[in-house]
């Protein structure tokens, strides 16, 4: 698992050259201008990124969640955000493939693997967040349609994307009234909310997803009635690798800066690269980041493989990589002293976006309710 071969090594490759080229020079620029590079995004789905573990007769991938979470931590060395939007569109095509019926995986999955079309997740709401089970959305039946009511928090891609899977409640309280059902963007009684202003992640958008009287056809549901939490959380638990995975590219490009910054940086008649005591901040933040990519390369082939004990390994894997991402960012903005604060050095802007990975796709004081349920066998 930790030796690559030839052919995962080039994906990384195309990955890293795809960061550099497109994503890194222009990051800055579309943090600050609030941008979604929807052509990049294009250009992504052009190298088969839009798709990366989905089936190939609809125009996916086919690789696996280990070059999953190797291509997003490349990407994020560019932009975590660009790479955390992929992960999001790639959760929702992964979705339709697995649990859509063939004529769905047919009729939506092509232009979504190309990223011609773009795809949101609509879980959270306003009043149920954490306690996603909770929410209140509905969709009543009515003859062969759906009809859709509710609001939609923190959607990312809203109001851009053209394909959004909706989970909502077509039967009682509680998990197992829940459906997921899809909702093109061009449906009459869909609207969106304001583009919300953000800390980071600004180089996409997040808005509500507002329902009303949204008629859509019976056969846009994914699955069976009843199904959708089940289906929302199986594909939140490659979205948490992939979350855990951008926070580590984030970090790892920060602790590039840091490196490059005291390597040129003088104080005290020496390079601060110079200073042992540094050197070995710089030590600890390497280790960190090798130990959070050990877990996440673990759960990763834990998801690969539908081991027992997958949903907590990738729980763990979000919540340690994304509170190691954070801290090794973070000691990197230190580094830079007060430059470290200026945007045109990269860093606080990397520390802005991986600051939300400890809060979304599951904060992580719930990845800890998850993985305590299997301490204690709950
Ligand atoms: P709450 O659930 O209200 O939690 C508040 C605090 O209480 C948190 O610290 C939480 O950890 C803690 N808490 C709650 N319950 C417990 C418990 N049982 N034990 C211990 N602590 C607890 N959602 C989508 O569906 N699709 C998206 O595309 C999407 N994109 C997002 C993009 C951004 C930028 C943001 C900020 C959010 C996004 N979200 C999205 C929503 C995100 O998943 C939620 O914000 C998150 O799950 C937390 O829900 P909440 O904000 O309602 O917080
Ligand atoms: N994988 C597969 N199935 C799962 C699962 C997982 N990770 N987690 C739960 N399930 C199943 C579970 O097995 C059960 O199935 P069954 O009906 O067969 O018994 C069903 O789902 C209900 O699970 P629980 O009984 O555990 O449900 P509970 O209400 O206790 O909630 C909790 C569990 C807290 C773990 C869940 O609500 C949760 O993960 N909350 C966080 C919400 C979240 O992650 N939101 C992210 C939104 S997306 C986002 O932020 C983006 C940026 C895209």
């Amino acid at each position: 698992m930790f030796t690559l071969t030839d052919d995962e090594r080039a994906i990384v490759e195309t990955a890293r050259d795809f960061a550099d080229e497109y994503l890194e020079p222009n990051a800055v620029e579309w943090d600050q201008s609030k941008h979604f590079p929807v052509d990049v995004l294009r250009k992504a789905g052009a190298l088969g990124m839009g798709g990366i573990y989905i089936s190939e007769d609809v125009g996916g991938s086919g690789l696996t969640r280990l070059d999953a979470v190797r291509i997003f931590e490349q990407l994020a060395t560019g932009c975590p955000t660009i790479s955390a939007y992929v992960s999001i569109h790639n959760m929702v095509c992964w979705m339709i493939d697995k649990f859509g019926n063939d004529e769905q995986r047919h009729k939506w999955l092509p232009q979504l693997t190309s990223m011609e079309h773009l795809g949101s997740y609509c879980l959270t709401e306003p009043g149920a967040g954490s306690d996603a089970a909770a929410l209140s959305t509905k969709a009543v039946r009515d003859g062969d349609d759906y009809i859709l009511n509710g609001v939609k928090q923190f959607i990312s891609g809203a109001g851009t994307s053209d394909v959004y899977v909706v989970m909502a409640r077509t039967g009682d309280v509680g998990p197992r009234g829940i459906s997921a059902i899809i909702v093109p963007k061009d449906t009459e009684g869909l609207s969106f909310g304001a583009n919300e202003k953000k800390m980071g992640w600004n180089a996409q958008p997040t808005r509500q997803v507002i329902m009303e009287d949204v008629r859509v056809p019976v056969a846009n549901l994914v699955g069976e009635e009843g199904n959708g939490f089940r289906i929302a959380m199986s594909g939140l638990n490659g979205g948490r690798i992939n979350i855990a995975a951008a926070s580590l590219g984030g970090a790892q490009a920060a602790l590039d800066k840091a490196v490059a910054y005291l390597a040129e940086r003088k104080a005290f008649g020496n390079r601060l690269l110079d200073n042992q005591a540094l050197q070995f901040q710089l030590a600890d933040m390497r280790t960190e980041l090798e130990a959070a990519r050990s877990i996440l390369w673990r759960a990763a082939g834990a998801l690969e493989d539908g081991a027992p004990d997958m949903v907590e390994l990738c729980a763990m894997a979000k919540r340690f990589g994304t509170d190691t991402g954070f801290d090794v960012a973070n000691k990197a903005l230190q580094l830079h002293g007060g430059y470290g604060y200026l945007s045109e050095y990269g860093v606080e802007k990397i520390v802005r976006d991986l600051r939300v990975h400890q809060i979304l796709e599951g904060t992580n004081e719930i990845m800890r309710v998850v993985i305590a349920r299997s301490v204690v066998g709950a």
